[in-house]
This record gives structure tokens, C-alpha cells and sequence, in this order.
């Protein structure tokens, strides 16, 4: 289908809240397809998504992205811990229904920020859809000064931004890549540097 060869690997991780919306993100931008029943992930599911993005020198780069959906209950913290190492690319979700979701952002960035020092980070404020919305767009603007990330508004129901999320996250992540020199083969992130303990 590309007829560009695939020159980049990533491996993106998922993180946020349960039920903010992960899989259904994942699940609009690589299936395009969205359903209203909340099924909770246990553990950890996986897709891939072969993608073409313009570089900023203006050529067609083909890049294959793992995206690792993980379950957002607490139960599987430990699990997640793990599962994060190597990861170049990480969304954190929000409900803009919950503030909960928005006040636990700050959490789930030191947590992945830890493990992938390296990654590109978008913050996303999802539900954007929804009528009950109760953290206002501004409140994204400042987390995505105070922290330093991307930050996007989207909706997995209606699709909105679901593309540009992501594509803007690969760019970032080949920028990051050429900054931070060659990498080691396979699936592995710009921040797996060192080993990873399991300990
Ligand atoms: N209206 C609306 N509903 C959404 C949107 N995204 C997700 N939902 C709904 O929110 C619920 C939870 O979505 P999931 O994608 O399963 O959430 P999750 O973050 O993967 O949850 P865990 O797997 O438990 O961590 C489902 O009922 C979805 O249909 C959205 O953009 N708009
Ligand atoms: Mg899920």
C-alpha cells in the first residue's frame, strides 16, 4: 500500500484515567471506528499503524507505530510501570466530563516521564463531543505550558483531531530521534538508553 519503505519504528503508549477514552482514541485512528459501550482493557492490547507523514525537509517518510493500550484502573500499575520502557511516543487522556481525569495528568506525567525521559508527551482533553463538559479549554492550555507537552482537543466519537494527534506525535518523534542520534534496532524508544529492571 506505502510505497515508501518503513523507515522509523515507534512504540507509542496510552496512558490516563479508566474509562477516558484510550482504546476508543487508538480504535478511531487505527480502525476508524468508534463504539458507545465501555469495555475496561485488561492488561494490555496492541495495534499498529503504518504511517506517511511529510518531513520538514519536505519528503514522504513511512513510519510503523506500535500503540500499547493499557488498562487505566489502578489494579495494573505495576504492569503499566513495565510495559511503558521503551516507548517514544505517550498520549495522556482526560474526560472533560471528570475533572478527576484532568487533576490526575500531573501523576501519569512523572510516572511515564520517569521510565521514557526521551518521549514526546501530548496531553489530550477527549469527550470534546460531550454537552456535560466541565473542564474549559483553557485549563489544557496551561498544562500544556506548565509541562512543556503537546496538547490536543479531541473527540473519538465524532473524530475530531484523532489524525492530527498522532501525526503531529510521529513528526515529533523523528525530530526527536535525529536530535538524539541513531537508535538501537527494533520496537525501542528514543529514552531506552540503559537496560530495563524489572525490579
Ligand atoms: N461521547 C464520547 N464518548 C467517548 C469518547 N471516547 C470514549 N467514549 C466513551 O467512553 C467510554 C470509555 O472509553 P474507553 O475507550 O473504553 O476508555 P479507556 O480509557 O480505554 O478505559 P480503560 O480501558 O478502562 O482504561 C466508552 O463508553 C466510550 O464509548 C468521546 O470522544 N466522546
Ligand atoms: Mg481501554
Amino acid at each position: 500500500m506505502n510505497s515508501e519503505p518503513v523507515s522509523h519504528m515507534f512504540k507509542l503508549v496510552a496512558l490516563g484515567d479508566g474509562a477516558v477514552g484510550k482504546t476508543s482514541c487508538i480504535k478511531r485512528y487505527t480502525e476508524d471506528s468508534f463504539s458507545e459501550q465501555y469495555i475496561m482493557t485488561i492488561g494490555t492490547t496492541f495495534a499498529l499503524k503504518t504511517v506517511e507523514v511529510d518531513s520538514s525537509e519536505g519528503n514522504k517518510i513511512t513510519a510503523r507505530v506500535v500503540l500499547w493500550d493499557l488498562a487505566g484502573q489502578p489494579t495494573y500499575n505495576e504492569l503499566r510501570r513495565r510495559y511503558m520502557a521503551g516507548a517514544s511516543m505517550g498520549i495522556i487522556v482526560y474526560d472533560v466530563t471528570r475533572p478527576q481525569t484532568f487533576l490526575d495528568i500531573g501523576e501519569w506525567f512523572t510516572k511515564f516521564i520517569t521510565v521514557c525521559p526521551n518521549a514526546v508527551v501530548a496531553v489530550v482533553a477527549n469527550k470534546i463531543d460531550r454537552p456535560d463538559r466541565l473542564v474549559p479549554p483553557e485549563a489544557g492550555d496551561m498544562v500544556k505550558e506548565w509541562l512543556d507537552v503537546l496538547h490536543y482537543e479531541t473527540s473519538a466519537k465524532s473524530g475530531k483531531n484523532i489524525d492530527t494527534l498522532f501525526s503531529e506525535l510521529v513528526l515529533g518523534a523523528i525530530d526527536k530521534q535525529k536530535k538524539l542520534g541513531p537508535m538501537e534496532p527494533g520496537f525501542h524508544g528514543a529514552s531506552q538508553s540503559k537496560p530495563f529492571k524489572t525490579t
